[in-house]
């Protein structure tokens, strides 16, 4: 495919991608730093489309957040409380149970179930969790927990990362989702989430996680106090993670939401910035097979174009999305399987309904 580039520099970037060269550091910097950004979206179009043809996948899922309770306290979230706080909860089990009943005659493929850290739950409690969602849900699939949630219940359980991950497997952990990675930075880590695992746990706990034969996600949350060089590092270190394991499914740019956070002062971030994350992580990330375009933080509108800008899945339906919505979100709380076939047709794509590990469902 000819393209006409305005920064005629892009043009290096584009036969490289044509003859499926890596990008190196400084290319991946470029790609933030141009301001052709339709040149950018095209480079990064052509690579997913070379991957997925016209296809943009979508899945039907359900976001369970048992507890908003966190002893972290990372000054980019607006969702966690202290116990004693206003707008503490933690559901028990009946209460999951209820909040999956009452979604039970919807086909509901993915539960989606992240939390914060709370000294009151026990280990059994997330085993109870996680085998009640399978008894209930036996044919959806469970993404649960982030490395944060993996590290903390090693400790609660007093066993190694290993054992902490058989033991939720055998109840029935299937996948992971790619939260809590943030920026893969000491620097920001010691700024923002100085309570929460550095970023060497992390990468030493998802890669744990690989070897034991469950995929996870990743992600990069963007738009605080983080350098475009900084961004660049985080791909490239997930990208050498993907070499050694190839355990990563997608890869999930988050647009920071300041509202009720500690960072308030923070303009949010601009549709530009938004395209150039899924376009950047589309090229840096040759080793992945999925960019998600998450509407509920870039909005619907926005996330539709992304399609054309290196994404091809825009996550799911949802229901009830916590996290971004109590940070000044103003994406809807859901959305049907007829909205996102919608956004997916009227961008010209295909859409496919999937299950957790990308194949379609029938
Ligand atoms: O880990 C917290 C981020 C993550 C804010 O794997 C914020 O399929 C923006 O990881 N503004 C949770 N972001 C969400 C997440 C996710 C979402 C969708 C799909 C998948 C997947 C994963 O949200 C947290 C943190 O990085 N976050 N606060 C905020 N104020
Ligand atoms: Fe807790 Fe996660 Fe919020 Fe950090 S981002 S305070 S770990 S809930």
């Amino acid at each position: 495919m000819d393209i006409s580039f305005i920064d005629k520099k892009l043009e290096n970037i584009y036969s490289k991608v044509l003859n499926n060269s890596r990008l190196s550091r400084e290319e991946g910097i470029y790609i933030y730093k141009t301001h052709d950004l339709i040149g950018v979206g095209q480079i990064a179009g052509h690579v997913r489309r070379s991957l997925h043809g016209n296809k943009a996948f979508y899945i039907y899922n359900q976001h369970l957040n048992y507890t908003n309770v966190c002893k972290n306290r990372c000054l980019f979230c607006a969702y966690a409380r202290d116990r004693k706080e206003k707008g503490a909860y933690t559901w028990s089990i009946e209460e999951i149970e209820k909040k999956l009943l009452e979604r039970i005659d919807e086909p509901v493929n993915e539960l989606h179930i992240v939390g914060g850290l709370n000294d009151a739950l026990t280990f059994d409690y997330f085993i109870d969790l996680l085998k009640t969602v399978k008894k209930i849900r036996p044919k959806a699939t469970i993404k649960a927990f982030t490395s944060v949630e993996i590290d903390y219940l090693s400790r609660l359980a007093d066993l190694s990362i290993d054992q902490t991950i058989d033991r939720l497997k055998q109840a029935g952990l299937e996948m992971m989702p790619g939260g809590g990675a943030e920026i893969l930075n000491s620097r920001i880590h010691k700024e923002l989430f100085p309570g929460k695992i550095n970023h060497k746990r992390w990468l030493e706990i998802i890669r744990a996680v690989h070897n034991a034969g469950i995929k996870t996600n990743a992600t990069m949350l963007y738009g605080h106090i983080e350098t475009i060089e900084e961004r660049v590092d985080h791909l490239i270190t997930l990208r050498e993670l993907q070499d050694e394991t190839n355990g990563f499914s997608a890869f999930i740019p988050l647009a920071f939401h300041s509202e009720n956070t500690k960072l308030s002062h923070l303009p949010a971030t601009t549709a530009v910035d938004d395209l150039k994350n899924v376009a950047a992580a589309r090229l840096m990330l040759d080793n992945f097979d999925h960019i998600k375009a998450y509407w509920v933080m870039i909005g619907e509108k926005l996330a539709q174009v992304a399609l054309s800008f290196g994404a091809d899945d825009l996550d799911g339906t949802i229901i009830e999305e916590r996290i971004t919505h109590m940070a000044g979100a103003k994406s809807a709380l859901g959305l049907t399987k007829d909205q996102m076939e919608n956004m997916i047709t009227k961008a010209g794509f295909e859409p496919v309904e999937r299950d957790s590990f990308y194949n379609p469902k029938t």
